[in-house]
């Protein structure tokens, strides 16, 4: 029998269908080496996906999509979908350039009914679709499948909270609860669902306790004690079923690895009036060792070897992230009032040697952003030094609240915007493409982007000693660049860039890890015998009026590059403070167009954006060539 005897016969939802239940198992299980195998090459997100795989099968196989709509919490755990969807083949190139992207995308099939990436989304994305269904007259299953992390932000309470109210039929939430969210799950909801699922092991327990009782000598009085006994306890531990209090039909915790219960809960279904809440307990990382015993290096990785589990890629040496946690941890050594705040994402943002030494000082608040920020908010009010870290795209949930309860007010809190600039495989809901934007046009904040990873540790002393207002750090995601951190610990002089290198012909001004492949193309200029000033910006807000003004002396015409949205970026920025004071300069940007960067490689999409040096060089050579034959160069 070939490895995927069945699989191979799944070309859509309704060949899954054709398959007796009995056979479900074993396609599960060829799916799981699926995964695994190409995972082990490509990365990506194999532990949730793992543990969802029966779940998925058990779903498609009751429901009918794209009729009926299954919508993805995160969409991390989405690959059985689409490997039963009409994707087993494109499978085998996920995440890469050109290939199908690691989550649900609306454009990739018609089965992937919401894009996903970011989390506790789903509920109101499906409660938004059974509502439109009922004002256009129709009938089919909503269904949103939402993890035991994601449940706890706070966009999946306000679409409960609605859904409690609006009390939609055919409405149906999957709690996919493996007490995981990327770490170990935390918070009082998480608390409770352990409460529900071990009452639940309880009852089991009790079941087969029962039925020994029934065989044992005098068993009748023994079962008519335990019966008491069980009463009396019970009391004691069932809790309350929240989700019915508001306004759910609870159904659960049923296993969720075991396929004929699922289907039979889910066949039932449509006599129930909704909404409905299904618990189902699933086991992240399920059916491989070694994402069983470690969920969280297996929650998202690189490619890895299958028999060992060990990492693939030559990923070795420090990055941006461990440098800021080890930073942070020393700083905290000599500062009480430091504090560190993370949004699910110890590990990610290098927070766990922090979280280690300082458990009392550390809060992982849940995938609650917009709560991380004005809880930080609360902490600087009362004289403490919150360093806030979160990835750049998820900060973006708590715009307002940078704006409304920390900047306004004036509060120090330091942001730290890890992933900043492009991320890679991940895609387009994963680029920190926007930040150099909404975080510089807001009022009272210090905006800072370092070069290498001495930078970062200065840039961090630097926030730490500004008192007056919210300050933000942003670094791209992996490997630092290698620089001697002998001499780091000193601040940087606020608002100042650096001028690395003198040219009479172009002034480049480049912003964080742009520094890097500027100061390369300035050498491939120079030996088209161009000669660039190079410009380490430092800040991106303020700007440093002084050295822009020096930059476009005796008219040469200015560069500015920086990884994020041209629009509303530091281009823009230097182009309003010349533009303010008078002074006639030509500014080019070079960034991000107008467009959400899809996913590939980081060095695939840098190249593909013009952001390496080659192409920065590239363009400035055009612009230059433009301007002795009298066309526009134009700005950008
Ligand atoms: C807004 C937002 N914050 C953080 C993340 C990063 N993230 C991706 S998956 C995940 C954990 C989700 O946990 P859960 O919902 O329990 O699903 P599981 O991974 O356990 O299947 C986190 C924090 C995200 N995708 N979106």
């Amino acid at each position: 029998m070939s490895d995927s005897e069945l699989l191979s016969r799944i070309d859509s939802p309704a060949d899954l269908k054709r398959l007796p239940v009995d056979d479900l198992p074993a396609l599960a299980e060829e799916i799981r080496n699926y995964i695994i195998e190409v995972l082990s090459r490509r990365g990506g997100h194999l532990a949730s996906s793992l543990g969802s795989v029966d779940l998925t099968l058990a779903l498609h196989y009751v429901f009918d999509s794209p009729r009926d709509r299954i919508v993805w919490d995160v969409g991390h755990q989405s690959y059985t979908h689409k490997i039963i969807t009409g994707r087993r083949e494109a499978f085998r190139d996920l995440r890469t350039k050109n290939g199908i992207s690691g989550f649900p995308k609306i454009t990739e099939s018609e089965h992937d009914i919401f894009g996903t990436g970011h989390a506790c989304t789903a509920i109101s994305a499906s409660l938004g679709l059974a509502a439109a269904r009922d004002l256009l007259g129709d009938d089919y299953f909503v269904i949103g499948v939402v993890g035991d992390g994601a449940i706890s932000g706070g966009m999946s309470l306000e679409g409960i909270n609605h859904a409690g109210h609006l009390k939609k039929n055919r409405f149906i939430v999957i709690l996919n609860d493996n007490e995981m969210s990327i770490s170990k799950n935390v918070g009082a909801l998480a608390k409770y669902l352990t409460r529900i699922t071990t009452k639940n092991l309880y009852l089991q327990l009790e079941a087969d306790v029962w039925e020994l009782l029934g065989k044992v000598p005098h068993g009748s009085t023994a079962r008519k004690l335990a019966s008491r006994i069980k009463e009396s306890i019970k009391n004691l531990v069932v809790p309350t079923i929240l989700f019915e209090e508001l306004g759910f039909r609870y159904l659960g915790p049923l296993d969720g690895h075991d396929i004929p219960q699922l289907i039979d809960t889910f066949s039932n279904l449509h006599q129930l009036p909704g909404p409905v809440l299904v618990h189902v307990v699933t086991k992240k990382g399920k059916g491989y060792s070694f994402a069983e015993e470690d969920a969280e290096k297996f929650h998202g990785i690189g490619s890895f070897y299958k028999t060992t589990g060990d990492s693939r890629s030559a990923e070795s040496g420090a990055k941006y992230s461990k440098v800021f946690g080890e930073t942070l941890t020393r700083m905290a050594r000599e500062d009480d009032r430091i504090v560190a705040i993370t949004a699910a994402m110890k590990e990610g943002t290098g927070l766990t040697c922090f979280a280690a030494e300082f458990p009392e000082r550390f809060f992982d608040v849940g995938i609650s952003e917009q709560h991380a920020v004005t809880f930080a908010a609360g902490l600087a009010r009362e004289g403490m030094m919150p360093f806030v870290a979160i990835y750049s795209t998820f900060l973006q949930r708590g715009f307002d609240q940078v704006i409304h309860d920390v900047a306004l007010q004036r509060l120090p809190v330091r942001f730290i915007l890890d992933r900043a600039g492009i991320v890679g495989e991940d895609g387009p809901t994963h680029h920190g493409s926007f930040d150099l934007g909404y975080m510089g046009m807001v009022p009272n904040m210090t905006v800072m982007a370092p070069s290498d990873e001495c930078e970062l540790s200065r840039m961090l002393r630097t926030a730490g000693a500004i008192e007056y207002g919210p300050s933000a750090i942003r670094f791209p995601r992996g490997k630092v660049v290698g620089v001697d951190m002998s001499a780091c610990d000193e601040t940087v002089e606020l608002g100042k860039g650096r001028l690395l290198s003198e040219g009479r012909d172009v002034s480049m001004i480049a912003v964080g890890a742009m520094v890097r492949p500027v100061v390369e193309a300035a050498r491939i200029l120079a030996s088209k015998g161009i000669a660039a000033s190079v410009i380490d910006a430092r800040f991106t807000k303020p700007v440093d009026e002084e050295l822009i003004r020096v930059s476009s002396e005796g008219g040469r015409p200015i560069f500015v590059i920086e990884e994020n949205v041209i629009a509303g970026g530091f281009g823009d920025a230097v182009a309003r403070y010349l533009s303010a004071s008078g002074i006639s300069a030509i500014v080019t940007r070079i960034g991000i167009g107008d467009l959400f960067v899809p996913h590939g490689t980081r060095d695939e999409l840098l190249e593909e954006l013009g952001l390496t040096a080659e192409r920065i060089a590239g363009t400035v050579l055009l612009s230059m060539e433009r301007r002795d034959t009298g066309s526009d160069g134009g700005a950008r």
